[in-house]
């Protein structure tokens, strides 16, 4: 493929092509751990490919074959959170991006060569589908480091490997390698190193073939079984987009413009 720079940043790199794009945490010189402002770039990516058009299918990955993602950069842990350099603010915007990656209506796939650990674990749990190369390590540290994800790093992790397994990885803080992942239902592949972006370009093909919208109920779907309320509204959200593209609907907002009664009466109550 011929990646194409969407924007520049500072920590992570944004490209795209033919349908895919990519978003790179860049920081391999501490296993591409993440602070508060390669959060920020990649809120910022994500917002711009999520209207993106001409984008179906986000991967997810770290610069270098070491890392994924190491988690929240324990230099600037602060008292609260992770501390802005500029702004001096403790904050766990990775919590949002993990939303964003939730709510993004078109699959994202974590690209994972090496270690996905701690906070950088959570970013693979919530991606839709991970490919792993066969050198990834698999795990979460908080417990060791005074930290924890009790939201999706916890309950979603339960969803994926279940409850036991879970608790496991989150109290023992082990490591575990990508067949072992690959067994308990963590990662959708593993692949030779070499081979892990190839492999990863061609499942996003394979989905940029599909319905579009088929893909985007489904995500929501899941989304509607595990987030509540809020992941309820996903998927309702995406009804009322549909909704909008019928006459039915067209009729309602015509008829308010045009101060006169709507009238519904051809619109057919299907079975
Ligand atoms: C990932 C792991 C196991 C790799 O070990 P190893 O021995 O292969 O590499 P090494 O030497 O530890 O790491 C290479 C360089 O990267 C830095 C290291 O300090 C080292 O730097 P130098 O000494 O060469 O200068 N590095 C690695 N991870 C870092 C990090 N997270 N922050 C800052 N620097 C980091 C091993 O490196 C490891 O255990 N890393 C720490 C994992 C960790 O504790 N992550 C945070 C968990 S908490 C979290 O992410 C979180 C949360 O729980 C809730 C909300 C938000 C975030």
């Amino acid at each position: 493929l011929q990646w194409e720079r969407v924007k520049e940043y500072q920590d992570i790199i944004y490209e795209r092509a033919e349908g895919i794009a990519r978003v790179t945490i860049n920081r391999p010189e501490v296993h591409n751990a993440f602070r508060p402002e390669t959060i920020k770039e990649m809120i910022d990516a994500f917002n711009h490919i999520r209207d993106d058009d001409s984008t179906g299918v986000v991967l997810l990955t770290g610069a270098g074959d070491q890392a994924f993602c190491s988690g929240g950069d324990q230099r600037v842990r602060g008292h609260g959170g992770y501390v802005g350099e500029d702004d001096h603010v403790p904050r766990l915007n990775v919590l949002d991006l993990q939303r964003q990656i939730r709510s993004l209506p078109k699959p994202v796939i974590a690209v994972v060569a090496g270690y996905a650990i701690g906070g950088g674990h959570v970013l693979h749990v919530v991606c839709d589908l991970t490919i792993a190369a066969d050198n990834a390590r698999f795990g979460q540290a908080g417990p060791r480091v005074g930290s924890f994800d009790a939201g999706y790093g916890a309950t979603l992790l339960g969803r994926i490997v279940g409850h036991k397994k879970a608790k496991e990885i989150w109290f023992l803080c082990r490591q575990y390698t990508a067949q072992e992942a690959l067994e308990m239902g963590l990662v959708n592949a593993v692949v030779p190193l070499e081979r892990l972006h190839d492999e990863a370009i061609a499942w996003a093909k394979e989905i940029l073939k599909m319905s579009p919208t088929a893909i985007r109920f489904l995500k929501m779907a899941f989304n509607a079984d595990t987030d509540g309320l809020a992941g309820l509204q996903m998927l309702a959200g995406d009804a009322t987009m549909l909704f909008y593209m019928t006459d039915e609907a067209k009729e309602g907002q015509r008829a308010f413009l045009e101060k006169r009664a709507p009238d519904f009466s051809k619109f057919r109550r299907l079975p």
